[in-house]
């Protein structure tokens, strides 16, 4: 009896001592690794809403609302009156009344949840229809690990249904606050120029490297890191200064908002330490390797841990938490200062490129038509005209079974060329920052229409979004183009779809999960989870998409990815009607090219010069 894999089996008539069979168990596997991915990103929403509720209740608290904008925005959403009229709520108390609705969000037990309303019209019918509204957040993770518990869900529809709505439960709950209050408490992005590589670790400085994923240790060590004190210290100990960086998500979320440099992504952690130049990680949860430690007694680096959720056999424990942050920040500060004296041979690779990071739903639409125009109606001309093919998120994981980087490169690469504006989280957008793809002058690998239109707002053609809980940004944007109209009713309708091509972590499967949910096509690479069931296999892929407008789809090889992705938004953009339609080798003739762009410039002169 168990584990319940079934390795090996196939055809589905093999059944398990319990009777179980194959399709059952590959089903409540993947369900199970959905449930956990969409559980690492409920507690990291979780514990933002707490920090919420901190800030709201401390006066004297490192955690203050910096964006009232979004608090105001996201209150609303969440049908909260604000304002001094009509007894609305302001401030403090305004904050405090979004806190206490986002934690119930993960407590509620029948009611749907505050921001599943953000979602169009459409998509709110079909989740109905096909009863996938998510009761709460924490109640669908702890359905799906019961109904796939020994004896229990034995139909493979009815489990994948589950997976859904807890995926559903993450993209527009757990995930969407995370990004939500982490913008109110730390304040919303816009691009900053950074610089990403292990060469932004220095010689001759102090490195501190943060990882992981939540933003308050590393907006609390941001907060101390400039002390004079500090930076006197480090010089008595023979350093030029201090220099922060970042890795993995964290570094995402402190370079949108800072533009701290990032030291890299994922498979970056253990080659940091490698250099002999960092003198402390700090980590607090999720991707930080186990191997991290052992590493480090052969270096003079410190691993120091801060999460109470997570600790690390030989790791310097240091708890933060809401109270305690700032102090404990510069007690880990002091660490590594006082480390860097035992510092051996270093040697960095002289490696850096630099990106632009921190395109925001908001900015977005600031870029598109100004403070007081602020509008997608560009970007869906754009699209409408044939300008831009298509918009693709190229997300998640490097997986060390492929080349590093590799997948997200070829494939971004590709589809920039074919005139399909990206949009990239997590590690895929630290990867094509190596590849200096997320800067403005990439524009000229990009395909002549998508070019002009970078060149017209001064874009890079692929817009780094946040971390990996950012992907709920998409969701808003993707919303957002829905509403301004053109380009049909619903999410499902647009020449939209996503790629994870190095997946690896349960939170990318969650993520494609609630994407497909939400009617977005997401084609994974490498290799596929349920790979042993073909009936499993068909319900995620054909069977959602004719439900649910979206699907999963998995492809090792990254050639097929890209010409199924681009098939995916000519047939799109031919069920809408517009410019451009066929496959992706049908290129339209120049005149047809130059035509299109004039008309989209002509449109933006215009939508620029409406009152
Ligand atoms: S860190 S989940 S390896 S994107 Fe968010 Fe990167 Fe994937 Fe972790």
């Amino acid at each position: 009896m168990g584990p319940c894999r079934l390795s090996g089996k196939k055809p589905d008539d093999k059944v398990g001592v319990c009777g179980a069979t194959l399709e059952t168990v590959v089903a409540r596997n993947f369900a199970r690794a959905i449930a956990s991915g969409c559980a690492a990103h409920a507690a990291h929403g979780r514990s933002l809403a707490l920090a919420l509720r901190h800030a709201s209740q401390n006066n004297d608290s490192f955690l203050r609302i910096k964006d009232e904008e979004k608090l105001h925005q996201v209150a609303k959403d969440m049908g909260i009156k604000v304002g001094n009229e009509n007894a609305g709520l302001t401030g403090q108390s305004l904050a405090s009344e979004v806190a206490r609705k986002a934690l119930a969000d993960f407590g509620s037990q029948e009611q749907n949840m505050t921001l599943l309303g953000r979602a169009p019209q459409k998509r709110q019918e079909i989740w109905q229809k096909l009863n996938l509204v998510p009761r709460g957040i924490d109640r669908e993770i702890v359905e799906t690990l019961h109904q796939t518990s020994i004896g229990v869900n034995q139909e493979k529809e009815h489990i994948l249904a589950q997976a859904l709505r807890t995926s559903l439960a993450d993209g527009w709950g757990s995930s969407m606050l995370a990004t939500e209050i982490s913008d109110i408490l730390f304040g919303t992005p816009s691009p900053r120029i950074a610089q990403t590589n292990l060469g932004v670790l220095q010689k001759d400085q102090v490195n501190i490297i943060v990882h992981g994923h939540e933003p308050v240790l590393s907006e609390a060590i941001v907060s101390v890191i400039s002390d004079n004190n500090l930076s006197e210290l480090a010089k008595s100990k023979g350093a030029k200064g201090i220099n922060l960086v970042g890795l993995c998500c964290t570094s995402n979320e402190i370079l949108m908002r800072h533009g701290i440099p990032s030291a890299g992504n994922i498979l970056h952690q253990e080659l940091a330490l490698l250099t002999g130049a960092v003198d402390a990680i700090v980590v607090d949860v999720q991707c930080i390797f186990q191997s991290l430690t052992a590493l480090a007694k052969n270096l003079h680096t410190k691993v120091i841990t801060t999460s109470a959720d997570a600790k690390m056999t030989d790791a310097i424990h240091v708890e933060i938490n809401n109270l305690n942050a700032q102090t404990k920040a510069r007690e880990i500060v002091q660490m590594a200062i006082d480390n860097f004296p035992r510092r051996k041979q270093a040697s960095i690779p002289p490696l850096t490129s630099n990106l632009v990071a921190g395109f925001s739903k908001e900015y977005i639409e600031y870029m598109l038509g100004g403070k007081y125009r602020a509008s997608f109606k560009p970007l869906n001309d754009a699209i409408i005209t044939g300008c831009i093919q298509g918009i693709v998120a190229v997300v998640g994981c490097n997986n060390p079974r492929v080349v590093q980087d590799q997948g997200h490169h070829t494939i971004v690469k590709e589809l920039i060329r074919n005139n399909v504006l990206v949009v990239q989280t997590g590690c895929g957008a630290l990867a094509n920052a190596k590849y200096g793809l997320l800067v403005p002058e990439a524009k000229h690998h990009a395909g002549p229409f998508l070019r002009e239109v970078c060149k017209a707002i001064g874009i890079p053609p692929v817009l780094h979004l946040g971390s990996c809980v950012d992907n709920s940004r998409i969701l808003t944007i993707l919303t957002a183009i829905v509403n301004e109209g053109g380009l049909g009713e619903d999410i499902t309708d647009l020449p939209v779809a996503g790629v994870v091509p190095e997946w690896m972590s349960e939170k990318a499967l969650g993520i494609g999960t609630y994407f497909a949910a939400s009617g977005v096509s997401v084609f994974f690479g490498h290799c596929s989870p349920v790979e042993a069931s073909d009936a499993v296999t068909d319900i995620i892929s054909s069977g959602w998409e004719k439900k649910l407008g979206g699907k999963l789809e998995f492809e090792p090889d990254s050639q097929k990815i890209i010409r199924n992705v681009l098939d995916h938004i000519g047939e799109k953009r031919k069920a809408l009607g517009i410019f451009g339609i066929g496959p992706h080798d049908q290129e339209p003739s120049e005149i047809e090219k130059r035509k299109a762009l004039r008309r989209w410039q002509m449109k933006l002169r215009r939508s620029l010069q409406q009152p």
